[in-house]
């Protein structure tokens, strides 16, 4: 039996814990022996899109690119995890179009957490240096977020803690079929 090709893209603040469940989930399903891969800023923003910024444009052409590649890992029957803030409801609306255009799943993860929750948690002093107008366009700050509608899962990661997040995330991975 062939896994069935899916995305989960997470989206939420900076800091407000993407990366980090991201990084818990690819281990939970390298346990359960799931074809997984992630897709995060790191292995993103410095190599293929290494051109764009923070201006809304960037951002737009950021998440059209993901969406595009996290299809291809989904056709090629991979589980793809992405991890960025996507602030654009749109822009995130074009990647689902794209899955659910290819018959492939796409589960929209809010990752939730209070702006002042996140800005006081700062691990790289970025909202900080965005306060101070040392970064512009910070997304919270000077920049929109807007947050979903209609996520398939709501995580509020003020009130639950890592593998309580992974397990809700594999417990609808299972209850779909994807896994
Ligand atoms: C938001 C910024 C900015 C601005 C740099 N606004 O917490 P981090 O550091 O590690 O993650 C943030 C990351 C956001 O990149 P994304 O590709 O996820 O953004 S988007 O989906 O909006 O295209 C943050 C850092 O880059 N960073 N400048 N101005 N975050």
């Amino acid at each position: 039996l062939r896994q069935r090709g899916v995305t989960i893209w997470l989206t939420g603040l900076s800091a407000s814990g993407k990366s980090t469940i991201a990084c818990a989930l690819e281990q939970h399903l390298l346990h359960l022996r799931k074809f997984s891969y992630r897709l995060d800023g790191d292995n993103v923003r410095f190599g293929l899109n290494k051109d764009l910024g923070f201006d809304e444009k960037s951002r737009n052409e950021n998440i059209r690119r993901i969406g595009e590649v996290s299809k291809l890992f989904a056709d090629a029957c991979c589980i793809a995890i992405t991890a960025f803030i996507s602030p654009y409801r749109a822009d995130r609306a074009g990647a689902r179009e794209l899955h659910e255009k290819a018959g492939l799943g796409f589960i929209e993860v809010f990752v939730d957490a209070p702006l002042q929750v996140a800005e006081q948690r700062d691990p790289k002093g970025l909202y900080k240096k965005a306060r101070a107008g040392e970064i512009k366009e910070f997304t919270g700050i000077t920049a929109p977020y807007e947050a979903p509608e209609n996520p398939e899962i709501h995580i509020r990661t003020d009130q639950c803690d890592v593998p309580e997040a992974v397990h809700t995330i594999a417990e609808y991975l299972v209850q779909k079929g994807f896994i």
